[in-house]
């Protein structure tokens, strides 16, 4: 065996969806902010985040976290979110995730019956308060960053489809909202036409990039919509369920705590969703998350909500990751 590096890891997954937290291997990257050092990363280590997402150490959903020191002072953590897709601002599976590590591997105080631990992401500071017994993580409530809708009733036109009706709504990434009858596309329980509504989701992000990219209001490195929620038949304000279509061609296999932040955001705006109020939101694969808005606020002057999304994780296992000289897929490669 060689290797030039080792990756230490803790593997996961929230609700059906994987968070491979990497816990050691990378050291401090450059930046004084956890959105600086996303930036920094995207330029000049993605072939890393290819590494430790793309087969063969990870797959065409794969997903993850690589722990830093914070960069601000009320932080326990700094969190860089990884993807096969790039480097999210903000993740809620993979917070909940890095939550649950945290707290089973004794990587931050452990308190009962709460944890509450303090992340410096990209997107802005996200509390997640652990409910712990005997150690263990039992479920995890985080606090997101604010919230918005952008655009409602908005339509854009999208090959194949026409004019598509679409909500549009911030909740750490942006998120288009689609109701998938009005596409004209059944809800199979089975998922037997996964491919039909992969598509329709890819087609309507890019129609939108192409034609209204959303730009967030304050920063503008947040940019563009990659995940599109189509709507289950029968989805309410009390209770959704989706399939979130992501770039560049895979599903959430968790119901998406940012997407769940931007769906009760929609809501709210609508008037449908009170603050204070249940909200729950079931994935493709029928795992749920417990959603609440906690309060109004404010951003760039616009109308905006503060979410938190309740869910559950689970560690699958612990590895180290090599990269021999040697091998010919230092990057991986995705088919
Ligand atoms: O849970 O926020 C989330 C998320 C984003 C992409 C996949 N999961």
């Amino acid at each position: 065996m060689r290797t030039s590096h080792v990756y230490h890891a803790v593997d996961s997954h929230t609700e059906g969806m994987p968070t491979r937290v990497i816990t050691g291997g990378v050291g401090m990257l450059p930046g004084t902010t956890m959105a600086e050092r996303r930036t920094w990363f995207l330029e000049h280590r993605d072939d890393l985040r290819q590494l430790l997402m793309f087969e063969p150490r990870g797959h065409a959903s794969m997903s993850g976290a690589i722990l830093q020191p914070p960069t601000r002072a009320d932080a326990d953590w700094g969190v860089l979110y990884i993807e096969v897709s790039g480097c999210l601002p903000m993740c809620g599976h993979g917070t909940i995730g890095v939550a649950t590590v945290l707290v089973e591997t004794g990587m931050v105080d452990v308190v009962e019956p709460v944890t509450t631990i303090r992340l410096d992401t990209p997107a802005g500071l996200v509390v997640a308060e652990v409910a712990v017994q005997d150690g263990r993580a039992e479920h995890v409530t985080i606090t997101n960053v604010p919230s918005f809708a952008d655009r409602l009733d908005a339509s854009v036109e999208v090959p194949g489809y026409g004019a598509v009706a679409y909500d549009l709504a911030f909740g750490g990434n942006f998120y288009a909202i689609v109701e998938l009858e009005a596409l004209g596309i059944e809800w199979r329980e089975d998922r037997s036409n996964r491919d039909e509504l992969l598509g329709a989701g890819l087609a309507i992000m890019e129609a939108i990039n192409a034609t209204d990219e959303p730009v967030h209001p304050e920063r503008d490195d947040i940019r563009g919509v990659h995940h599109v929620s189509l709507q289950a038949p029968g989805s309410t304000a009390q209770h959704s369920r989706h399939a979130m279509a992501i770039h560049p061609g895979w599903f959430d296999r968790s119901p998406c705590g940012t997407g769940t932040s931007a769906r009760m955001a929609q809501l709210h705006a609508r008037g449908a969703l009170p603050l204070d109020t249940e909200f729950i939101n079931d994935s493709y694969i029928g795992s749920r998350f417990h959603g609440m808005l906690i309060a109004e606020t404010e951003v760039a002057g616009r109308p905006a909500v503060v979410p938190t999304i309740r869910g559950r994780a689970w560690i699958t296992g612990t590895a180290q990751y090599f990269l021999d000289p040697t091998d010919p897929f230092p990057r991986g490669f995705l088919l």
